[in-house]
């Protein structure tokens, strides 16, 4: 059994053990303190609103762990991607110079930044621990943005809940919420182990949750959108993930 349906299992049983008016009653303070996560729907819908509500209660603001150099991991997997199609080649070939990350939804000034740009905000680098949940993982140094300084360039509107982060592959795309996407290790990473970040591991913009397991790490990211509603994005649910059964926080 993979660790996500061990995870589900562990939570659906919580769930079940807490009995039928205790899971209201759990339920009930979820929703009251805004923790109902958008993929609340479905077989799996109250273990994930459990988990993401208790998580959020108990951990907010923990930090994910950070490792010494000596434990980076060497070489590193790269999780094969689908083919990159025509336009990723042509920036490619133009060094990325043409790369652009546009911000836009709930801030006062929309943008659309380059890497240089992104560059230019103060970098802040971590060695952390990449977790696919297919059970393999590495250890890697990044280096990046933090997110909350390029959204706080842009200004976010104070009703703003979720940031959407899109792929130049189309079917990738995710969120998270104000709590991750202001987190100091969340990051706009660019760099890896010292060097730009590698097309296999998603040069040039991922990204970066340590928070939350890899596949919330979407690769060649190209838009960023601020909103208070995830409804509108896809099917819903909050990511392309759920859609294929993985939870949409995937917190560890
Ligand atoms: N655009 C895009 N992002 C992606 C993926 C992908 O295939 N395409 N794979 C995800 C999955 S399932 C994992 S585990 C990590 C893998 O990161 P790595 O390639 O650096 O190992 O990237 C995530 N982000
Ligand atoms: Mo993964």
């Amino acid at each position: 059994m993979s660790d996500l349906s061990r995870r589900k299992l562990i939570t659906t049983g919580i769930a079940a053990a807490a009995g039928v008016s205790g899971l209201a009653a759990a339920k009930g303070l979820a929703d009251h303190f805004g923790l109902i996560p958008p993929d609340h729907v479905g077989p799996y819908g109250l273990g994930e609103t459990l988990n993401y509500a208790s998580q959020r209660i108990l951990t907010s603001h923990s930090m994910a762990r950070e490792f010494p150099s000596s434990e980076i991991s060497n070489p590193p997997f790269a999780n094969p991607v689908d083919p990159l199609g025509d336009n990723f080649k042509r920036l490619l070939a133009g060094s990325f110079v043409d790369w652009r990350l546009a911000i836009d939804g709930m801030v006062a000034r929309p943008a659309s930044l380059s890497i240089a740009e992104l560059k230019s905000f103060p970098s802040s680098s971590q060695i952390t621990h990449l977790a696919c949940e297919e059970g393999w993982s590495y250890i890697a140094q990044w280096t990046g943005a933090p997110l909350a300084h390029v959204l706080d360039s842009a200004g976010i509107l104070p009703q703003a809940k979720y940031v959407v982060y899109r792929s130049i592959q189309s079917d990738w795309w995710d969120s998270i919420d104000m709590a991750d996407a202001l987190h100091p290790q969340t990051l706009i990473a660019y760099g890896m182990n010292g060097g730009e970040l590698p097309v296999g591991n998603g040069g040039p913009l991922r990204l970066r949750v340590p928070r939350q397991l890899g596949y919330k790490n979407v690769k060649y990211i190209t838009r960023l959108t601020v909103t208070d509603d995830l409804k509108q994005f896809g099917k819903g649910l909050g990511s392309a993930s759920p859609e294929g059964g993985y939870a949409w926080y995937a917190g560890i």
